[in-house]
């Protein structure tokens, strides 16, 4: 049966709540999130199916003027892809504040086609309301978008709307994906993705920005989950850090991941993390597409 379906991109600088707002709007954790900038560093389908509606979001890593290493530029390729693929973009900013990386956004936005929904996030946060009305006239004579909407991701404020706003910019046809279907990626790469969340939040400083998660087995077992992951850091130094005293860091990411494992997938988890060092290999190309920064995604 025909419904709406179609692709939504959500864009915007880091930090403003494009992968809680899709967390939030399917219900269930799919994207990683961390009160730290550039989280996200890949695409991510959240799959929405109603009886009316398909909808295919596509959660993307924060855009960014400040691009120095190959990881940054990788970022940033991954989310502008998704402008063009789009049947509608959803422009995600905060109310309060506007910085070079929101313009950055903007000025790729002036060259979309499709429609533009633009939703400030955090009103909840929000000490003066009365910044909206400007905020609006601003986005208005910059972008022309055909919708404003404030919302808060974490309250769920206005999310239904907007969601009702997105079905009708999407066009009629047959469902892209099984009803049941949430998200586009493997067991293995969520699993990768929550470890590595727990690294962000346990983390000080900008030591996130420097590892990345591998998973190097993944089994089942007798109703058991067997896994063995990876955390590639840049110098020996910050080894030191993840491990931490008498590897109390490296324990407590540890059984915060597996907890978080065990109720996405069901089952018992037995995890295991190993920190290792791959001098520079944010910044060099070859290594990042080695550990799944490639050029296809
Ligand atoms: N108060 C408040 N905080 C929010 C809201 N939405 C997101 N946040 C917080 O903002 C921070 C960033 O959220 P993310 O969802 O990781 O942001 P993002 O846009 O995906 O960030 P990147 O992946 O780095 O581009 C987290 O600490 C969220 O809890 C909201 O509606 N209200
Ligand atoms: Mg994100």
């Amino acid at each position: 049966m025909a419904k709406r379906v179609g692709f939504i991109a959500i864009v915007g600088r880091p930090n403003v709540g494009k992968s809680t707002l899709m967390n939030r709007i399917l219900g269930q954790k799919i994207s990683i999130t961390s009160r730290r900038p550039q989280t996200t560093r890949h695409c991510i389908f959240g799959i929405k199916t109603t009886e009316r509606a398909q909808f295919i979001y596509l959660d993307t890593p924060g855009l960014h003027k400040e691009a120095k290493r190959a990881m940054n530029r990788y970022m940033n390729r991954a989310a502008s892809q998704t402008l063009h693929d789009a049947d509608v973009v959803l422009f995600l900013l905060e109310g309060d504040r506007w910085s070079e990386d929101d313009e950055l956004v903007a000025g790729k936005l002036r060259q979309v086609k499709a429609p533009i929904v633009v939703a400030i996030n955090k009103l909840d946060k929000l000490k003066h309301k009365d910044v909206l009305l400007p905020r609006m006239a601003q986005l208005q004579a910059l972008l022309a978008p055909a919708e404003i909407i404030p919302v808060s991701a974490r309250t769920g404020r206005n999310v239904a709307l907007l969601e009702q706003t997105l079905e009708g910019y999407l066009p009629e046809s047959h469902p892209l994906f099984p009803d049941d279907q949430v998200t586009n990626r493997s067991e293995r790469f969520l699993a990768a993705e929550i470890i590595r969340e727990k690294l962000m939040r346990n983390l000080g400083d900008e030591l996130p920005f420097y590892l990345t998660v591998e998973i190097e087995h993944f089994k089942e077992e007798k109703g058991l989950l067997r896994m063995g992951a990876l955390i590639w850091v840049e110098r020996k130094g910050q080894k030191a850090i993840v491990i931490g005293k008498r590897g109390e860091k490296l324990k407590q990411i540890g059984s915060q991941a597996r907890l978080e494992l065990e109720t996405l997938f069901d089952r018992k988890v037995f995890l295991e993390l190993w920190v290792r060092v791959k001098e520079g290999w944010s910044d060099d190309v070859r290594a990042l597409r080695s550990l799944g920064y490639g050029e296809d995604e």
